[in-house]
């Protein structure tokens, strides 16, 4: 656990392989697959062009689906694990909550990238430390199908103003002039292994070139009580879900 610590503390993100097992993620694959099924069928025009991934040719694929720690009961199991629950806390304390959580499929071929941006601009934590991101790899998540990637020690600078693109306003990014003066470096995950990563730690995703699915269920854990302060979006606090 110390090494955990040190390597979070110092880079802002740590990845710990095995938390979950194959068979695990598979069954969450399938859960989250009937979801998005279920989700696609009653969304209108307005909402198909947020959720839906124009980049993929054959097929409508969902981008995202919101809050399934919430919504579906295989998932929350995953997070109140208690593999994963020591981990979150030996990170930022005990007693913990998932305040939101997310849903990314990169299909083969598709699944665009997502532009470098800090989570804390997106929640404003009245304490920037007590939130960590944990990043489900549901599939090997490698440089070919669009794995994480990290601007190492980010987290030790304040946050960054984000802009939104023309007709994107979810789309919270850090402008470009800032973000390409940053090495960013990539993080593979294995197949039911977890990348945790600070607020305010510099990210993005690269895109899916190969044949394969990248899946991954992202994971917004807080300190109970650390309040949102300066959130840049709104967020219900009716799906937050208490863990510890
Ligand atoms: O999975 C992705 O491609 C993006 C995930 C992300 O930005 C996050 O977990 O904060």
């Amino acid at each position: 656990m110390a090494e955990l610590t040190a390597r979070y503390a110092e880079r802002g993100h740590v990845t710990v392989p095995g938390v979950f097992s194959a068979a695990e993620m598979d069954e969450a694959i399938a859960d989250i697959h009937a979801w998005g099924e279920e989700f696609l069928a009653e969304l209108s025009p307005a909402e198909r062009r947020w959720y839906v991934d124009s980049g993929v040719k054959h097929a409508t694929v969902l981008r995202k689906l919101d809050n399934p720690v919430f919504h579906r009961p295989a998932i929350r199991r995953l997070a109140a694990k208690p593999t994963l629950v020591e981990l979150v806390e030996t990170l930022i304390g005990k007693g913990v909550s998932v305040v939101f959580s997310q849903v990314f499929f990169k299909p083969p071929r598709g699944g665009g990238p997502k532009p470098v941006h800090q989570d804390n601009w997106y929640f404003g934590p009245e304490d920037p430390e007590g939130l960590v991101t944990a990043w489900v790899a549901l599939d090997d998540a490698d440089l070919e199908n669009g794995c994480m990637h990290f601007g190492e020690g980010t987290h030790k600078e304040p946050l960054v103003s984000h802009v939104a693109p023309e007709g994107q306003p979810f789309n919270l990014l850090i402008p470009e002039e800032v973000a390409r003066k940053v090495p960013m470096t990539p993080a593979p995950v294995p197949k039911g292994g977890v990348s945790f990563h600070h607020g305010n730690v510099f990210h993005q995703s690269a895109d899916n070139n190969s044949d394969r699915w990248r899946r991954a269920v992202a994971m917004h854990y807080v300190r109970n009580g650390n309040r949102f302060v300066n959130a840049a979006l709104t967020y219900d606090s009716s799906v937050v879900v208490r863990i510890s």
